[in-house]
């Protein structure tokens, strides 16, 4: 039996896809990783570096995962436990369309998702072909305006020239993924990276505006000069989870405003002295960036408390649980 390292390229449910520098592998995770494991942490990720032991040509199992350099995870609907997007990405591209599905807010939510991953994000902004000039000009100078430290790049997978900008920005080694809704032309990108149509892509249907998803599962693709991409099918939600610090760095202004407030816990709702509604009544401060930092704000606190709340209230139950065997042991 060969150890050696790899890279977990595709998950699929209780199977993986790995990588060497040779071949491909599926494996599964040891007995042991799967006996120690708690929490969705523990289980491997897309973009996670894994040790593992071959069976033969093309099985292996898992023996453990190296440390994170980064990791991106989100809430989805329904779940309690964050839910992890991938690993070890050095760079995010935030993917919108300008035509239809372009939102500031919706960039925003995404930018804290990555910088709370500490991941560098990127504003990417497809299908430039399908506006005027000087329509796509507005929406770059907004975007520019809104996202001051952040790269914008703005493609047309339909078009090599307004390509180049993106595809000379992919350097070899690094991990870079797609992050945005269905239909924004993530997994087009994709095959004009990888020169070929790898994956799937699907017509927007008119009626919801949507692009039906087509590929059921996150897969990492290694490209010609070396470095990897990941595409994100079926990202409906977005939740936050804790990631007040990267609400603190999309939103520093704001965070730097609340240091002049006059009271330390100030919500910057309706406080007296506070510097931060002070700032958009006196138009320095966007309006709708400032609604979008209080809905964000509220909803990432809102999944810490709940998950606190829950922790307690498992602690107190193990508690019970323990007391019960002790008084029957005594018994
Ligand atoms: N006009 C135009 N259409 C595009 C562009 N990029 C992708 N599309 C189309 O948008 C639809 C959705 O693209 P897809 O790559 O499947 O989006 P995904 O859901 O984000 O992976 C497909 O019909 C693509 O052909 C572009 O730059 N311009
Ligand atoms: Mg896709
Ligand atoms: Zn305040």
């Amino acid at each position: 039996m060969d150890t050696s390292t790899a890279r977990v390229v595709a998950r699929y449910r209780g199977k993986y896809r790995v990588k060497t520098d040779k071949k491909e592998y599926w494996a599964e995770i040891s007995g042991k990783m799967m006996h120690d494991a708690v929490s969705a942490a523990d289980y491997p990720a897309v973009g996670d570096r894994v040790n593992i032991s071959t069976l033969d040509d093309d099985l292996a199992i898992i023996n453990g995962i190296e440390p994170r350099k980064t990791l991106i995870q989100r809430k989805a609907a329904g779940k309690d436990e964050p839910q992890i997007i991938a690993a070890n990405i050095d760079v995010a591209f935030i993917v919108q369309a300008v035509d239809r599905d372009y939102n500031l807010n919706r960039i925003e939510r995404y930018l804290a998702l990555a910088l709370s991953g500490r991941i560098k994000p990127a504003i990417v902004l497809n299908k430039a072909d399908l506006i005027s000039e000087e329509k796509l000009n507005q929406k770059i100078s907004e975007v520019k305006d809104r996202f001051k430290d952040t790269d914008v790049i703005v493609v047309s997978t339909l078009d090599d020239n307004k390509f180049k900008d993106l595809a000379d920005k992919i350097a070899g080694q690094k991990t870079y993924c797609l992050l945005g809704s269905s239909g924004v032309g993530k997994s087009s990108i994709i095959n004009k990276l990888l020169g070929k149509n790898v994956l799937e892509t699907k017509e927007i249907s008119f009626s919801t505006s949507k692009g039906k998803h087509t590929t059921a599962h996150r897969e990492l693709f290694v490209l010609e000069n070396g470095s990897s991409i990941i595409d994100n099918p079926g990202m409906r939600e977005v939740g936050l989870v804790e990631s007040g610090e990267g609400i603190g760095v999309v939103f520093s202004k704001i965070t730097g405003l609340a240091k002049e407030c006059r009271f330390p816990d100030c919500s910057h709702l309706h406080e007296p002295g506070c510097a931060v509604l002070a700032a958009v009544e006196a138009g320095e401060l966007d309006r709708d960036k400032y609604e979008n930092y209080l809905k964000l704000k509220k909803e990432s606190d809102f999944y810490s408390m709940t998950r606190l709340d829950k922790r307690r209230k498992d602690r107190s139950f193990g508690k019970m649980v323990n007391t019960g065997i002790k008084y029957k042991k005594k018994r």
